[in-house]
């Protein structure tokens, strides 16, 4: 793979909007990732291998829980720190920021908001050094974009619960410490389990194949009447809203991520575009081609304008669900048409690893799926400013 040249686009000079902490996450993340993401990940991602070696890395910058207090052993930065890191990530790979993600926004985030005292201080502080790593549970075979359907299920037997049922297409299954897992109770309420490793009946197969987030491991749950302690049940919060609250910060954090994914195809594609001649002139010098870098710069420049003022309305605590939705479909959207584009301007070398641009194009296919489809997205801002459910 070519060396790392990364630069980052600014159009309009957000920086000037960040403040000096922001900044230094940012750079310190950036620098992270030149230096031990960059050199390795075409490798992995060739090989569908996730680079566990990059870990603790991944603990040092604050990709763990990065807004969980420090005294549960998290960095105790705000949402625009967080978005920050989640960018600079994906601009290594989606994959990559996949693993940050559900390790802070859906294993930490409900131990934090929905766990217990004694469940905080049993798994922030390990999850946060990446001691421990975790997974999340929710979608099913027959239950992705309609969580509420799941028909994995518990009962009470007196000093346990049992735990029955399977979860599909779940980030980091394969190598996950503890697995918080989404159950209906006998009444048919939904919960979080926390579920460890070495629970008898308790199996994580890998999800081979993928064409996609190859870096990333994917796999299954299996729960064949695993005995799990009556502590390991996130007591404060019960409900579809629980799993979906977890999803909003997960979301968010997405659409961060896919600005970096489009800024590194948005640099490539400039690069080679200066360098590459055709008919005696570079094809930056063509106007289809500068088409394609404008209207990709201009697509860069909205997106970040609309994440930065979701992480101000993050801080303050006032951004909805559905303004999340809007982001995350959007910016998505948005990387994965550079994504496509900036893959042509390189013509044949665009679909090598020789580049970056066909390794982040296959993962959006993904990102652009997972955390709620863009269909569903589109349905919820649908929903938000009709009124009317037209998924039901
Ligand atoms: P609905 O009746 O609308 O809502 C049920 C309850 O949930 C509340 N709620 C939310 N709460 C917090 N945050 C949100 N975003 C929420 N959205 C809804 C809602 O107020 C209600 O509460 P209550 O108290 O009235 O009961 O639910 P529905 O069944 O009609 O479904 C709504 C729909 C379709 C929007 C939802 O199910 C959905 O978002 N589906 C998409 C599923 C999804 O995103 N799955 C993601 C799985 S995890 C994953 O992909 C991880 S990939 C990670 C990686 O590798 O990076
Ligand atoms: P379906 O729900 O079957 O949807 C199929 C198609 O139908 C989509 O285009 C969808 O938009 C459309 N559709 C569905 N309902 C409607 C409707 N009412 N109206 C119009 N169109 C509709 N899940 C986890 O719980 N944890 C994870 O860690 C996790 N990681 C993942 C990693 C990868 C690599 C992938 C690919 C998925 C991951 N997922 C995870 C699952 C992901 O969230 C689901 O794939 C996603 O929610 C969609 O569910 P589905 O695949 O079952 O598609």
């Amino acid at each position: 793979m070519k060396p790392d040249l990364f630069q980052a686009p600014d159009y309009y000079l957000l920086d000037d909007l960040l403040t000096d902490e922001h900044k230094m996450v940012r750079d310190a993340a950036r620098e992270w990732v030149k230096r031990e993401v960059s050199p390795i990940i075409e490798d992995y991602a060739q090989k569908a291998e996730f680079p566990n070696q990059i870990i603790n890395g991944l603990a040092e910058i604050g990709a763990f829980g990065p807004y969980i207090p420090e005294e549960y052993g998290g960095a105790g930065l705000d949402q625009i720190s967080y978005g920050l890191i989640m960018q600079e990530i994906e601009r290594g790979d989606s994959g990559v920021r996949s693993t940050a993600s559900v390790q802070s926004s859906l294993v930490m985030y409900p131990i934090w908001k929905y766990g217990s005292e004694e469940q905080r201080v049993k798994y922030l502080p390990k999850l946060a050094s990446g001691e421990f790593m975790g997974c999340f549970g929710l979608t099913e075979p027959d239950y992705g974009s309609n969580p509420g359907g799941m028909i994995t299920n518990f009962k009470d037997m007196g000093d346990h619960y049992l735990l029955n049922g399977a979860k599909m297409w779940i980030s980091n299954a394969p190598f996950a410490d503890i697995a918080v897992v989404w159950a209906k109770d006998e009444a048919g309420r939904i919960h979080g389990l926390i579920v460890e490793r070495g629970m008898e009946g308790f199996t994580t197969p890998e999800t081979h194949n993928k064409w996609s987030l190859r870096a990333s491991a994917t796999g299954e749950l299996i729960f064949d009447n695993v005995k799990v302690p009556k502590e390991n049940l996130l007591p404060n919060k019960s409900g579809l809203g629980a799993p979906l609250g977890c999803l909003d910060s997960a979301r968010y954090g997405i659409a961060w991520g896919a600005i970096g994914a489009a800024m590194d195809c948005y640099d490539t594609a400039l690069r080679y575009s200066k360098e590459r001649i055709q008919f005696d002139k570079p094809i930056g010098a063509t106007q289809l081609q500068q088409k394609k870098l404008a209207e990709m710069i201009t697509e860069i420049t909205k997106a970040q304008l609309l994440t930065w003022r979701l992480g101000v309305l993050r801080n303050e605590g006032k951004a909805t669900s559905a303004q999340i939705s809007m982001a995350k479909r959007n910016n998505v959207d948005m990387a994965l048409t550079i994504a496509r584009d900036a893959r042509q301007m390189l013509g044949g070398m665009g679909i090598t690893g020789e580049y970056s641009i066909m390794r982040h194009m296959m993962n959006l296919e993904s990102v652009v799926t997972y955390e709620g489809t863009h269909d569903i997205h589109l349905l919820i801002t649908g929903m938000d400013v009709t009124g009317f459910a037209a998924f039901k």
